[in-house]
């Protein structure tokens, strides 16, 4: 019993520190350092994002987010449109 104790606290605490996700939206009116700067601004404003980086060439946003914390797809969009960009694909890494 206490065997089966430990080893479901071990994979809980697996689980929990590798539910952290990555997410990549691919948008559309990236074209300068000031986009760039900009939306990492609004993106680390947000509580569940760890680290954002936007690569203006692949026209490519990468937002990590906390440990045990998401983004949906919407949130992004919005945050996204809001700022003036049209996102045109989000994808997942866990
Ligand atoms: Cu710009």
């Amino acid at each position: 019993m206490r065997k089966l104790l430990l080893t479901t606290a071990l994979l809980i605490a697996t689980m929990s520190a590798a539910h952290a996700e990555t997410i990549k939206a691919s948008v559309n009116g990236l074209v300068c350092s000031f986009c760039a700067t900009g939306i990492e601004k609004t993106f680390k404003a947000q509580p569940a994002v760890e680290m954002v980086k936007v690569d203006l060439d692949k026209k490519l946003v990468t937002i990590n987010t906390k440990s045990l914390e998401t983004m949906d797809d919407a949130t992004i969009t919005k945050l996204l449109t809001d700022a003036g960009y049209t996102v045109t694909d989000i994808k997942r890494e866990k």
